[in-house]
């Protein structure tokens, strides 16, 4: 019998770390171990939580449609962005955040050097071919000490990774399917966005990225 020892010993590689700013990581392929408990996990929270473009507080209807699981869901309408126990479009609670993706979140955390982390939210975007988000901070969140993990899944996207003024200059990363970035700390209120997401079907998810930002809110 022939070992392929090349193969054996990639599937052995820890997944890759690459460090984008001072406490801002991609874990690339971290997630895919996951994926057979964690895609069933949120057909459900969708199918209980439909996603929805909403609208900004400036009037504008988002290109992303999103959705939330967790204790607390991030929401926008005309009177502005907040975190709520409830989905406003049912009055129902989020549904609940699915074990293996707190277990995700917390190991990923770990792995980019934040201890402890306990998520009570978890955002879900997706995106359809240029759908895009613009550069933006995240502030809703009660407690910058606690990092973002954020899970990217389908179609490839550019994700831009700005400084503390929105005039600074963007690094450009791709995010692929499995990867999760995890950042906070110093770097915790740099803006942020997502180019338009290019056209494209991929062989799991089809013609869409999702991505999952876990984060402690309340
Ligand atoms: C996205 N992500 O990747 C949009 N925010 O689709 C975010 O806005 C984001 O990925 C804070 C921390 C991580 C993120
Ligand atoms: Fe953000």
């Amino acid at each position: 019998m022939t070992l392929n020892l090349f193969a054996e010993a990639e599937l052995a590689q820890p997944p890759r770390r690459e460090q984008l700013a001072t406490q801002t990581f991609v874990l690339r392929g971290f997630a895919l171990p996951w994926l057979q408990a964690l895609l069933p996990a949120l057909r459900q929270v969708v199918a209980a939580a439909p996603l929805r473009r909403m609208v900004t507080p400036g009037g504008f209807t988002m290109s992303v449609a999103l959705t939330n699981c967790g204790s607390l869901g991030w929401t926008t309408d005309r009177q502005g962005y907040r975190y709520s126990p409830l989905n406003p479009a049912t009055a129902q609670p989020w549904p609940a955040l699915p074990d293996c993706l707190r277990e995700l979140a917390q190991q990923a955390a770990a792995a980019a050097g934040f201890a402890d982390f306990n998520p009570d939210a978890c955002l879900i975007n997706r995106y359809v071919p240029g759908a895009r988000m613009s550069l933006h901070q995240d502030k809703n969140e009660r407690d910058y000490a606690a990092p973002i993990v954020s899970i990217s899944l389908g179609l490839p996207a550019l994700f831009q990774l700005g400084g503390a003024q929105r005039s600074d200059p963007s690094l450009k990363v791709p995010l692929l399917h499995g990867d999760v970035m995890v950042w906070g700390g110093v770097d915790r209120l740099r803006f942020h966005g997502v180019l338009p997401l290019k056209e494209g079907v991929h062989e799991v998810m089809g013609a869409q990225r999702i991505n999952l930002t876990l984060r402690q809110a309340g």
